[in-house]
């Protein structure tokens, strides 16, 4: 595949309110917690013509020991090797984090294009205070507000610049599996076990998984896809985000034909302990 974005950044910045804008979906679960996206997420965009896939990331927390926080840097070295440019978002409301320059350090060894991108630029008075991200020395900077979408055009024109093809490989016709079930049941287990890699997030608490992750794979000589779907919960049981908007969000991803309907062949799997 070409033309990949990679939105990493501190947790709250903005990253899955400027994921949804570009995918112009709902897809990724935005709210005013820190560290609501967990795992990597995937999307398409397009900009003066040229198609592009985006990923956008969990928060990234340095020296936690909060297990998902630790899981959430892996998610983002991940993109990081997998991107061809990368948006790394901070947020003009707190100026420069310790957590951006840690992030700052890790993406100049990336060896690939960085769009230091300051969010929740909403007025004049923020676009003075984001000059203060000169100092984390990564050239140029992009003041963009997600939530209007003012200044993502002078991102957007500068991201495309870099890619050399016009379009991403199709993924019409390619089977899609989605692996669906109770909270726990083994079903992110199941993809690491099927693909050997530990791409999506395995903890033994209930409901690690919050956004479907869509995922490409080359293996046993096919092409497919892999939907690794947020297990089910009794609503009396969310208890961090508002409930209706965890299960409304989550009910319809799964309701969502390309998970679940266009499936020709389910299978039961009775998991035991993989
Ligand atoms: N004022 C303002 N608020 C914004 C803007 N973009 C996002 N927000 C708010 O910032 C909060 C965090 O947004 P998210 O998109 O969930 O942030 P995130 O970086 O994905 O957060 P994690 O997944 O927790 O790492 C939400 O309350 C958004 O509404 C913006 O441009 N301006
Ligand atoms: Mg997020």
């Amino acid at each position: 595949m070409s033309n990949i974005v990679a939105i990493v950044g501190c947790p709250n910045v903005g990253k899955s309110t400027f994921f949804n804008r570009l995918t112009q979906s709902r897809d990724a679960i935005v709210h005013e917690t820190a560290g609501v996206t967990r795992d990597r997420h995937y999307g398409k965009s397009d900009w003066n013509g040229k198609e592009f896939s985006v990923i956008d990331t969990g928060g990234y927390v340095n020296n936690s020991d909060d297990i998902f926080e630790n899981e959430i840097q892996k998610q983002v070295h991940f993109a990081i090797e997998e991107a061809d440019a990368i948006i790394f978002m901070v947020d003009a409301n707190l100026g420069v984090t310790a957590g951006d320059e840690v992030i700052t350090d890790i993406l100049r060894r990336a060896d690939k294009p960085v769009f230091l991108t300051v969010n929740k630029t909403d007025n004049p008075s923020l676009m003075i205070e984001a000059q203060a991200f000169y100092s984390l020395g990564l050239g140029d900077i992009y003041t963009i507000s997600s939530a209007s979408g003012s200044g993502t055009g002078d991102l957007l024109d500068a991201v495309v610049a870099t890619f050399t093809s016009d379009k991403v490989d199709d993924e019409a016709g390619i089977p899609k599996i989605a692996i669906v079930g109770r909270p726990n049941v083994g079903k992110s287990s199941f993809i690491n076990a099927l693909t050997g890699t530990e791409r999506n997030i395995v903890t033994p608490i209930a409901g690690t998984t919050r956004d479907p992750i869509n995922t490409r794979y080359q293996k046993f000589g096919h092409d497919f896809i892999l939907v690794d779907t947020a297990g089910l919960r009794k609503k009396s049981k969310v208890s961090e985000i508002s409930s209706s908007t965890r299960c409304s969000v989550r009910y319809a991803q799964l309701r969502r034909p390309m998970y679940v309907s266009l499936c020709s062949t389910p299978h039961r799997v009775l998991n035991r302990r993989i």
